[in-house]
């Protein structure tokens, strides 16, 4: 069924999200999510100047035909903007070749390998008796597993603890200019195992414990840190250091066995190559969205298969339902899944998009709509024009600039 036309949505109901839509000759749509945080417009740019204009008159089924003329087609591969946009195609693509058979993504891809699939929980606060009181109420939910953050004291502002008044999402780019936040590495080592030793000692060792470093350590930091954290069986720590240094990796293995999780900020297989066949990490986090799609996505972790490397994508809340609903799809079918990150959406979102997933007991389902099981409601999304927003920016006491 031909392409008739491709069109990119931008909308802020709660936040940014940039969705491409797909119709056929035949009047079905897809949907695929384009957005990425802090630089949404470059993605719409790439896909309104670059991509949709390729897309009209060509046949919506030959998905795997239409991702490598993307890919190879452009000279200029890889990177977040690319592979973003070429993922909004794959996933759109997905999404109208389950409408028009009749079957939710899932079984297109094999069916599934499981009933449901384990998602983990965003518990924060900004002291440890206010992060104890959210994983109690993620453990009352039902969440077999929880990431906990809590503010390190003495800094002003720490990474991943949830915007008042905002239920259990947090929202990080949320001015109109990156704010500057500063970073203390000491502080946060000394600080951390103290957190996970009060989860544990309340909590007990029946879910799973996650946390996040969000890129901030080097890699013989990250070392002590994997040690100090040994006694509290943690289920992984998320990119201990910076994500583009696959060597760095090495160094944190040799010295600890907390488990290893990286990937979010990939977008290529290539990005996670030595990663995984040198069996330098436990967990790829990579995105259906931000890394071609649910194409390119399946042959990275057939990849991590091979070398006992599991799943655990990125779910944040910058990742619009459609990719949210997409990334359930491919879970369901990896022999290798591992966890799915599930932070939820912010409100009004649920306005804008429809969706099929349902959520009991720790487990996730993307329901068995036909497609992805998203829709968008454009009037809705006119409602809540683009806002410029930024991420914000690490600086040392010494305010030169680090990680964030
Ligand atoms: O846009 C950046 C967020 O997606 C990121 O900060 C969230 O690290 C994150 C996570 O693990 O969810
Ligand atoms: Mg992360």
């Amino acid at each position: 069924m031909r392409i008739t036309s491709a069109d990119v949505i931008v909308t802020c109901p709660g936040r940014n999200y940039v969705t491409l839509k797909i119709t056929t000759e035949d009047g079905t749509t897809g949907l695929g999510d384009a957005t990425l945080n802090g630089r949404e417009l470059s993605v719409a740019s790439y896909l309104r100047d670059h991509v949709c204009p390729l897309l009209v008159g060509r046949d919506s089924g030959r998905i795997n035909d239409i991702w490598q003329y993307l890919y190879r087609g452009a000279y200029w591969r890889r990177g977040p903007v690319t592979m973003t946009a070429i993922a909004a195609v794959d996933c759109a693509l997905w999404d109208i070749l389950g409408k028009r058979v009749g079957k939710p993504v899932h079984q297109l891809l094999g069916g599934a390998a499981r009933d449901g699939v384990m998602v983990y929980g965003h518990a924060s606060g900004q002291s440890v008796d206010d992060l104890l009181d959210s994983v109690g109420g993620f453990l009352d939910q039902g969440y077999r597993a929880v990431r906990v953050q809590a503010a390190v004291p003495g800094l002003e502002s720490t990474y991943g603890l949830h915007h008042p008044g905002t239920g259990h999402t947090y929202e990080p780019a949320d001015a109109a200019m990156p704010t500057d936040n500063v970073w203390h590495t000491p502080a946060y080592l000394d600080f951390a195992p103290e957190m996970m030793k009060a989860v544990r000692e309340r909590f007990g060792y029946g879910f799973h414990l996650l946390h996040d470093v969000h890129h901030r350590l080097s890699p013989l930091e990250a070392a002590q840190l994997g040690r100090s954290l040994e006694p509290y069986r943690m289920f992984w720590i998320e990119d201990p250091t910076p994500a583009e240094d696959q060597e760095a990796f090495r160094t944190i293995r040799q010295h600890t066995t907390t488990p290893l999780a990286v990937g979010e900020v990939f977008n290529t297989i290539w990005d996670c190559q030595h990663l995984i066949t040198e069996r330098l990490i436990d967990y790829i986090r990579m995105s259906v969205s931000h890394s071609g799609g649910i194409t390119h996505l399946r042959r990275i972790f057939d990849l991590a298969d091979l070398y006992g490397v599991r799943t655990g994508s990125h779910g944040a809340g910058d990742l619009s339902p459609v990719s949210f609903a997409a990334a359930l799809h491919l879970d369901l079918t990896v022999p290798n899944f591992g966890i799915q990150e599930y932070m939820g959406h912010l409100e009004p979102a649920s306005e804008v998009f429809r969706t099929s997933y349902t959520f009991a007991d720790g487990y996730m389902h993307p329901g068995d709509a036909p497609g992805l099981g998203v829709e968008i409601d454009e009037e809705a999304a006119a409602r809540y024009p683009y806002e410029a927003r930024y991420l914000p920016v690490n600086r040392r006491l010494d305010g030169s600039m680090h990680d964030w």
